[in-house]
């Protein structure tokens, strides 16, 4: 694209951004800036939808009526131009907001030299992994926008939800010395001349910190080296963590009952529009979360076609027979003590835990339970696990100083946006994902 065909911003700032592009503003004078979505030509009309950070405006050209310059610089335009507009805000009941500008002066400020490989609003796709080559471009589809938006919303909504309940926010290392989570594989790294490791969970700091703060959250990144390539399993994953003193597991599901409650209320009430958009007319009113416990569970896949033995972990074809019957939330609860981490306290039959997983149909999207108190019981725990208590160390010593009751949970929080925006791969509601094959962009 020749330079002289591209303008300098100059002096050219906002006035005004889609959201006041209304009736009560017809007759303003305003600049506008923002990324073209479409384009149509109707004879004597152009309409041009514009994106910018607030949502959509509609720009009308009456062909007959504008200058030969103004008229040369639109027909230079294509979907993804960036440009800026001064004109007149005009009341038009059809156009989004209930109005739309009528352009006096246009400044083309970046023009695509690539047509991307997808349209806008195109309902076939090509692969995920060809769009996610330009994930930026990919993200301006209305869709992705909307999935994002969304998950802008549900984060504003869960912050505000646990600080009003008194929980402190919290950031804690992203670097470690000792993994937490026994399953899932770490990533090395080198520390100065030390192995460290990017923290798969918060867990021992959160739970440290309700020796001081009592309540505490952290929302932050954390990494599991997964081997194996699903539709739910990402390398770096958004971690809800909460973890609260003087109360139990039962306590914390409570808890999380109420989250999702609100969560929904919110998100139904701010994002109706984004909702619609990817297909979902109504989110369902949460309220209760039914809770079955690891026997019951185990009772119910008796009577399928399916290997289990008491104790052992779910496998997801067990989980896809229990989904069945329980295609929306439920807890699992009361979980074998040895199928879960050394932290988690065991009731008082030892071979179960005081535990849970939060379940939306087959798919895990929390864990959490009462943790253990002393620190004799945690090392006993520690060596039952096979991990050696010496690396554990610096956790330990603070137990010596008086650790309260205490319980929490972690929350993947991909995978609960990926229930709330109805979609099948994890990927689509992370901007830029990382698995095992993808490390760029
Ligand atoms: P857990 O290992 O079950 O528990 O992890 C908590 C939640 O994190 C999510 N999750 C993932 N999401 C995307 N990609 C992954 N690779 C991935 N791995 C886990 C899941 C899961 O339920 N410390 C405990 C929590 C606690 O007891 O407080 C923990 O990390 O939704």
């Amino acid at each position: 694209m020749p330079a002289s065909k591209i303008d300098s911003l100059g002096e050219w700032r906002r006035t005004h951004y889609s959201k006041d592009i209304t009736p009560s503003n017809d007759g303003k004078e305003v600049t506008v800036f923002g990324w073209i979505s479409s384009i149509r030509d109707q004879g004597g009309l152009v309409f041009i939808i514009i994106n910018d950070n607030f949502g959509i405006m509609q720009m009308t050209l009456h062909k007959n009526k504008v200058s030969k310059e103004l008229l040369s610089k639109v027909e230079s335009l294509s979907e993804h131009a960036s440009i800026g507009v001064r004109g007149k805000v005009k009341t038009m009941s059809k156009a989004p907001n209930g109005a739309e500008i009528v352009p006096s002066e246009i400044k083309v400020l970046a023009l695509p030299q690539k047509v991307p490989p997808f349209g806008l609003h195109a309902e076939t796709l090509p692969s995920m992994d060809k769009r996610f080559e330009i994930r930026a471009v990919d993200l301006r589809r209305p869709k992705a926008l909307a999935i994002f938006a969304i998950r802008g919303k549900s984060l504003e909504i869960i912050r505000e939800f646990l600080k009003e309940r008194g929980y402190h926010e919290v950031n804690t290392p992203k670097i470690i010395a000792t993994a937490t989570e026994g399953g899932a594989a770490l990533f090395p790294l080198l520390y100065y001349d030390k192995e460290a490791f990017l923290t798969q969970s918060p867990q021992l700091f959160k739970e440290q910190l309700v020796m001081a703060f009592e309540k505490v959250f952290e929302i932050a990144p954390a990494y599991r080296a997964e081997q194996s390539r699903t539709l739910q399993h990402l390398s770096e994953f958004l971690s809800i963590d909460v973890e609260e003193a003087f109360v139990d597991y039962k306590d914390v599901m409570n808890t999380i009952e109420a989250l999702i409650s609100r969560l929904y209320t919110g998100v139904s009430k701010e994002c109706s529009k984004e909702l619609k958009l990817l297909g979902i007319s109504k989110l369902p009113a949460i309220d209760k979360i039914p809770r079955l416990t690891y026997d019951s569970i185990i009772e119910l896949l008796k009577g399928k076609d399916v290997q289990i033995e008491w104790g052992d972990d779910l496998s997801s074809e067990s989980l896809d027979m229990i989904a069945d019957e329980l295609p929306s939330y439920y807890f699992i609860t009361d979980w074998p003590t040895k199928s879960k981490p050394f932290y988690i306290k065991p009731a008082s039959n030892p071979e179960l835990s005081e535990s849970f997983d939060l379940m939306y149909g087959s798919l895990e999207i929390a864990s959490g339970g009462t943790r253990i108190g002393s620190k004799k019981e945690l090392m006993k725990r520690l060596k039952e696990k096979g991990l050696k208590p010496k690396g554990f160390e610096y956790h330990l010593a603070v137990f010596d100083y008086g650790m309260p009751p205490h319980a929490g949970f972690g929350l993947g929080f991909e995978r609960l946006l990926m229930v709330l925006t109805g979609q099948k791969n994890i990927r689509e509601v992370s901007v830029f994902p990382r698995d095992q094959f993808r490390l760029t962009p």
